[in-house]
Parts: C-alpha cells; structure tokens; sequence
C-alpha cells in the first residue's frame, strides 16, 4: 500500500523529469486548464498536477468528463523537442503506457482504443486528453483514470460504454502504486518517442489495440466513413479501408466498434 497522497507519489519515484515535482489539490475545475496556466509562466517540465476530484473535468472537443473522488485526475506538463508531425504519437504513446502500468499492477488486460484510450473488456476505463500551446512548445497530457469510482457515480450515456478498475476487479486498487506506475511507464515511453523511437511507439501501440482489424464508423469533420481499421502509419493516423477498397487516413475522430471483424 503506497499512500494516495503527494508525498506518497514523490518519494523515491525514481523518474529523471516526470513528477520530479507535484502539486496536490483537493478539489479543481480541470488539471488541464490549471496545467496549462503554469505552463505558461514556465514551471519545469514534468511537473505533474493531481486533483482529487474535478467539478469541470474535459474530454476532447470540450465534452464533460466525469471526475468524482476515487478516480486518478492528473495532467502532465511536457515540453517535447519533437517535429510536429510526431506530436500525435504523445497521446498514443501517454495510452500505452497507461495500459501498461494497469495490467503490471492489476493483472488487467488494459487494450488501447484510437487515439488515446484505454479500455478493459471493451469498457472504457482511461481518457487521455492532449493540449497543446501556441507552436507546441508546450503539451499538457491530461490522463483521467477511474480507479475506485463507483459504477453509479459514471455517466450512464455515454458515447462508448464506461467501467471502472473496482468494478473490473471487484475491490479498490491501491492509487498509489497504479499512479507510480503510470509516472514510470509515462517517461519511459516519452523518453522513446523523443530519442527517436517513434516507429517503437506505433509497434507497441499495434501491440496493445482493441481497435485493429475491426469494422468501424468514424465520424470525422461532419462525414462519416465506415470501413475496416487496418492499421496506424507512423504518425498515428488511422488507416481505415471502405468497402470498396480505398483506404482513408483519419487523423481525428470518432471511432464507434459496430462489429468484431
Ligand atoms: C477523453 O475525452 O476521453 C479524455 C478525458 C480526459 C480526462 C482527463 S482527467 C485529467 C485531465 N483534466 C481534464 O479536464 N481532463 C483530463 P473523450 O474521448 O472526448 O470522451 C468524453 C466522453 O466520455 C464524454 O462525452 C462521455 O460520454 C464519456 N465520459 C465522461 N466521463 C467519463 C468517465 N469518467 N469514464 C468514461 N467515460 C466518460
């Protein structure tokens, strides 16, 4: 048991950059946006920011995102020294690693879901919510988790179906050491992407997806497109091959699963 509290998560972490420093809140509006203000007066890189609880938690496309006490809601403040291009692959990359650090330290088979998801058995368990500031210079990853969140206190309607890691497991996790984990997983996969393994990341992302080889509906810019999702490129888009062949590249949007192909 590692206590759930700043100290608890600071103390030997080990990391070189992420959570080298944390700021603990009991309850705010969204880590994001608080991540984003620091960021811009320069805090280092790495700093992490928890809340407890968030009463204007995001998705992307400024959806609510549902973050009551028991869950993990944190954003990390990145500066990546990457190509634009590859700025995708943080979101893909911040996912597996997520995924990861559930199945070491719950024996959860955690999949990936396109972009940044986390799923268990289907269920959505993890959002990953990448902003960026002006040119990039800065990248917030925002990762909600719902750790020990009762069924109830999730939102019933919901594009994609929600659990939690209680409910998957059948008792509470200990959120100290799932977020450890995170935090460790999280620089390993970022110090990867940025040391020039970005094809590594997209490789282990392939690893770990729900989404491959399945028929989809991708909503995107209004259109909808349905077809098979074959596979990702090198920079995270999702190839996605309509029935007449023609494959289409899909850089954001919305995946429902119709069927399992
Ligand atoms: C995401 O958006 O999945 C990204 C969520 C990121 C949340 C973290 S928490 C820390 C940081 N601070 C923030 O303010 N945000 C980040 P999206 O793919 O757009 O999914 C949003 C949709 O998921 C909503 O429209 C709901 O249908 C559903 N949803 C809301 N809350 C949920 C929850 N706790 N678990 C599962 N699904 C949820």
């Amino acid at each position: 048991m590692e206590e759930y509290t700043r100290e608890g998560i600071g103390e030997n972490l080990g990391t070189r950059l992420i959570g080298r420093h944390i700021r603990w809140h009991d309850t705010l509006p969204s880590t994001n946006d608080l991540a984003a203000s620091l960021a811009e007066i320069q805090v280092p890189e790495g700093t992490v920011i928890v809340a407890e609880e968030q009463t204007a938690g995001r998705g992307r496309r400024g959806r609510p995102w549902t973050s009551p006490r028991g869950g993990i809601w944190l954003s990390i403040i990145l500066r990546p020294p990457l190509p634009l291009p590859q700025a995708p692959l943080i979101g893909l990359a911040a996912a597996t690693a997520v995924a990861r650090a559930i199945r070491v330290t719950t024996g959860l088979l955690a999949r990936v879901k396109w972009p940044n998801d986390v799923l268990i058995e289907g269920r959505k368990v993890v959002g990953v919510l990448v902003e960026a500031g002006p040119g990039a210079e800065w990248v917030i990853v925002g990762i909600g988790i719902n750790a020990n969140v009762p069924r109830a206190a999730l939102p019933a309607e919901t594009g994609y179906p929600a659990t939690s890691l209680e409910e998957a497991l059948g008792h509470p996790v200990d959120r100290g050491v799932l977020v450890r984990t995170v935090l460790r997983e999280l620089e390993r996969k970022y110090d990867e992407l940025c040391g020039g393994g970005a094809l590594r990341i997209v490789r282990t992302w392939r690893e770990m997806a729900d989404t491959l080889g399945r028929v989809v509906r991708v909503e995107t810019g209004g259109a909808v497109l349905e077809g098979s999702a074959d596979d990702i490129d090198d920079s995270g888009a999702l190839l996605v091959r309509e029935r007449d062949g023609v494959v289409h590249r899909v850089i954001a949007g919305e995946i429902v699963i119709r069927e399992v192909g």
